[in-house]
């Protein structure tokens, strides 16, 4: 037995593993169920009394040093591995995150924000889903007007006293704000709008609205145009000329449509401009009595005048698109054209 430990210590000292599994095959031999010094400690039962005291500690001492060498075994084996291993380049480039950028109409929607904010114009903002108050009667919409009826509004519940539908333009949030704000009111409403129309190249049935309301005492139809003229220019550029041509909305009198000069072929007329050398851009007018009257306002001392945009259309205008629909689709192809140089 004496010799068995003493050959086994030897062993041990010049025991090699090339892997953890070979470290693993000498943990088996020596220390396993069937290995070499569990056999001896099984022998050690039949030692003579005499001897066992001495026996005893010199296996315990085998076994420990098997145990820490083969230890030592695997770990080196292991250090080994991950050395062995193809070394990370920490020079190398990063994965680039793909970088996401604002939608073109939220970059339009907030530059026509902007530009109103700086003339001193608050932003409001109100619910989508509205009543027919809000939307139609307050804004001087004759019971029998087209607008109301079921092929341009979504309505949300009908034959209900107070139906709810979908707001087709966000005047319906200028009516609260005359509701509930002092005079007087210079206000910017940009927002979801839904009209029950086909889907085309021109149209959709959900799209965005910049509308603005100026109420004072003394606003004339001159502040209107010099407000939109100075608008065009902070918009289209400086040299940008507006014209006028007049128009019909229920709840302005007078109303015009609004038109800048086309600055891609400088009024020579192209394509864009279909060859008039004009784009239009918006609608407007001096906001009816009528709606005055309804919401509070006594429209012998105050008057004003009101505006309405349509934010795809103003990006068509400024990118050149052709197709409204690009703008629903969320191809990311379409949309990475517009990351500006700040986000980048
Ligand atoms: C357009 C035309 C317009 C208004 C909107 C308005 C709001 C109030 C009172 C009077 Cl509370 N008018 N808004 C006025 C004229 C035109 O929008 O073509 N929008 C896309």
């Amino acid at each position: 037995m004496k010799e068995s430990i003493e050959r086994i210590f030897k062993e041990l000292a010049e025991l090699k593993a090339a892997s953890q599994a070979e470290a693993e095959q000498a943990r088996v031999r020596f220390l396993g169920k069937k290995g070499e010094i569990t056999a001896l400690m099984e022998q050690f039962r039949s030692v003579a009394p005499e001897l066992k005291r001495e026996y005893g500690q010199k296996l315990n001492e085998l076994k420990k040093a098997a145990q820490q060498r083969i230890d030592e075994l695997k770990n080196s084996a292991a250090e080994a591995v991950v050395a062995a291993a193809p070394k990370e380049d920490l020079s190398m480039p990063g994965d680039a995150i793909p970088q996401g950028s604002r939608h073109p109409v939220s970059i339009v929607r907030q530059e026509i924000v902007d530009i109103f904010r700086k003339f001193g114009y608050d932003v409001a903002e109100g619910p989508e889903i509205e009543d027919d108050y809000h939307v139609f009667e307050a804004l001087n919409f004759p019971p029998n007007h087209p607008a109301r009826e079921m092929q341009d509004t979504f309505f949300v519940s009908t034959g209900h006293p107070n139906p709810l539908l979908l707001r087709t333009h966000t005047s319906s949030v200028q009516v609260r704000t005359m509701e509930s704000q002092d005079l007087p009111i210079r206000v910017i409403c940009p927002g979801r709008v839904f009209r029950n129309e086909a889907i085309s190249a021109r149209a959709h049935c959900i799209f965005h609205q910049v509308e603005g309301l100026y109420i004072d005492k003394d606003v004339t139809f001159a502040d209107l145009k010099q407000a939109i003229l100075l608008f065009a220019r902070e918009m289209f550029g400086p040299d940008t000329q507006i014209r006028m041509r007049p128009s019909y909305f229920p709840f302005t009198e007078p109303s015009a449509e609004v038109d800048v000069s086309c600055n891609i072929c400088k009024g020579k007329g192209c394509n864009i401009c279909k060859g008039t050398g004009w784009l239009e851009i918006m609608g407007c007018g001096m906001v009816d009595p009528n709606v005055l009257k309804a919401s509070g306002i006594d429209p012998s001392k105050y008057s004003g005048f009101a505006f309405g945009m349509g934010v795809e259309r103003i990006a068509m205008l400024k990118w050149q698109v052709n197709d409204l629909r690009h703008y629903f689709e969320n191809d990311m192809r379409f949309l990475g054209e517009f990351a500006t140089a700040t986000e980048v």
